[in-house]
């Protein structure tokens, strides 16, 4: 495929008027060493640039394209209700509706709030838990990513590993200093915190399958062990399912491993690719926010109708028998041909996979946490990178970053991106990566 010269005068472009030509970084592809591709349009899972060159797509805009692009019910929906008006900042019904979808789809969730974003639904969640508990200190994982609001900004994952940073600059020192940051998968550093600090953690929060370091499922018990500790501390557990939710399970990873947070953050895939979020979780914590409580919240495009109708049409074509066997059967098409690929061409790849996202690592040992995720040999995920792009396969320019299979990717295109893994690995097998 041709290096993109419309893509790298569209970059150079954007670069004189937004910051480091992207809004939100990790679409620079900083971390492949090359400018990023403008993308001209994209349907079902191909992803067209603006030089015309097609490739496979495992970003899915990062999680939430999981029927596909332009999926025809849902770009009806979105026009239908764009005839009747794109916003008016008063309630709608359809925000009614998929608030209902949303409290019958996860089993914790008696309540719901509609936000914009992952980050906004996580900072009114851990506000809510702060004005329940009437403690401040919140316990977050290393590796786990909670959207950018300033105290998640800690041991991040997702962007600023990539970037080599612990946490964001203009974070202040005092808002830092309430947020405790423990191994991914160490119940032992949880139970510490914990009796170090028995009357001041407000919330554990943590991604119940860590998604933005690549991914990580939740060892066996770890995520039981949270709930009794918070039970045993009075704490409130908040479980960030903005990738999760809907994609692992129609009822998300709650679903899929049979138990209840306190709180539930959901984003992404509820927007049916347009910007919705939620924060969910028990009526009485719920009932705390305004104006039925003191805990204040609002958002001008907070329900927005159009992202509503995306979301209704996407949940409705979710929520039906075989939806989640076929995305767990294509997840495990790939997994396998990514293993036998790798097997072939003696490269140590571990690859692990929850149903539809997976991640492979360069790396020879099972990967648990952010530790053994940074055992990652970045040179030959570069190079794959590169290899896979100029076959027609788009990947997460970084490698802290899932891959999302789709209901659109078929079983040809699944083929084609195993051979394309195959003959990638190779050159990978025989350059001489540090
Ligand atoms: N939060 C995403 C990475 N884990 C990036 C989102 C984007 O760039 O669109």
């Amino acid at each position: 495929m041709n290096p993109s010269n419309k893509s790298l005068t569209a970059f150079e472009r954007a670069k004189a008027v937004i910051p480091g030509g992207v809004n939100s970084p990790v679409r620079a592809f900083g971390g492949v060493d090359r400018g990023p591709l403008f993308i001209a349009s994209a349907a079902g899972a191909t992803l067209t640039d603006v030089d015309g060159n097609r490739y496979i797509d495992y970003v899915g805009s990062w999680g939430p394209m999981i029927l596909g692009h332009t999926h025809p019910e849902v770009v009806e929906a979105v026009q239908a209700a764009a005839a009747k008006g794109t916003s008016y900042g008063a309630p709608t019904e359809g925000e009614t509706e998929l608030a209902e979808r949303l409290v019958a789809a996860v089993t914790s969730i008696d309540k719901v709030r509609l936000v914009s974003s992952g980050t906004e639904a996580v900072m009114t969640a851990l506000r809510l838990a702060r004005a329940y508990t009437k403690r401040d200190t919140v316990v977050k994982m290393i590796g786990c990513y909670h959207g950018h609001s300033d105290g998640m900004l800690v041991n991040a994952g997702s962007g600023l590993a990539e970037h080599g940073v612990p946490s964001s600059a203009g974070v202040a020192a005092g808002t830092a200093e309430q947020t405790i940051a423990l191994p991914y998968n160490n119940l032992d550093a949880v139970r510490q915190a914990f009796a170090k600090f028995p009357d001041q953690i407000a919330a554990v929060i943590v991604e119940p399958i860590a998604a933005n370091m690549g991914v990580v499922p939740p060892k066996e018990g770890y995520l039981e062990g949270l709930r009794q500790l918070c039970d045993t501390f009075g704490a409130v557990l908040i479980f960030d399912e903005v990738i999760t939710g809907f994609r692992v399970a129609y009822g998300g990873a709650q679903e899929r491993y049979g138990l209840n947070a306190d709180l539930t953050c959901l984003g992404k895939i509820i927007g049916g690719g347009l910007p919705a979020a939620a924060v969910g979780g028990r009526r009485d914590i719920m009932d705390m926010l305004s104006p039925l409580g003191p805990v204040y919240q609002a958002g001008t495009l907070s329900g927005n109708p159009l992202a509503v109708a995306a979301a209704n049409k996407t949940l409705d074509l979710l929520d039906r028998p075989g939806v989640y066997a076929a995305l767990d059967q294509k997840g495990d098409a790939l997994e396998v041909g990514l293993k036998t690929a790798a097997e072939k061409t003696g490269t140590p790849l571990t690859v692990n996979r929850v149903g539809s996202i997976l991640c492979g690592f360069f790396t020879d040992r099972p990967v648990n946490n952010f530790d053994d995720v940074q055992t990652t040999n970045i040179a030959r995920f570069k190079r794959f990178f590169a290899q896979m792009l100029d076959q027609g396969v788009y990947l997460a320019p970084s490698a802290y970053e899932a891959m999302f299979v789709s209901l659109a990717h078929t079983e040809e295109n699944i083929e084609k991106t195993v051979a394309a893994a195959y003959n990638a690995l190779k050159i990978v097998a025989r350059a001489s990566c540090p």
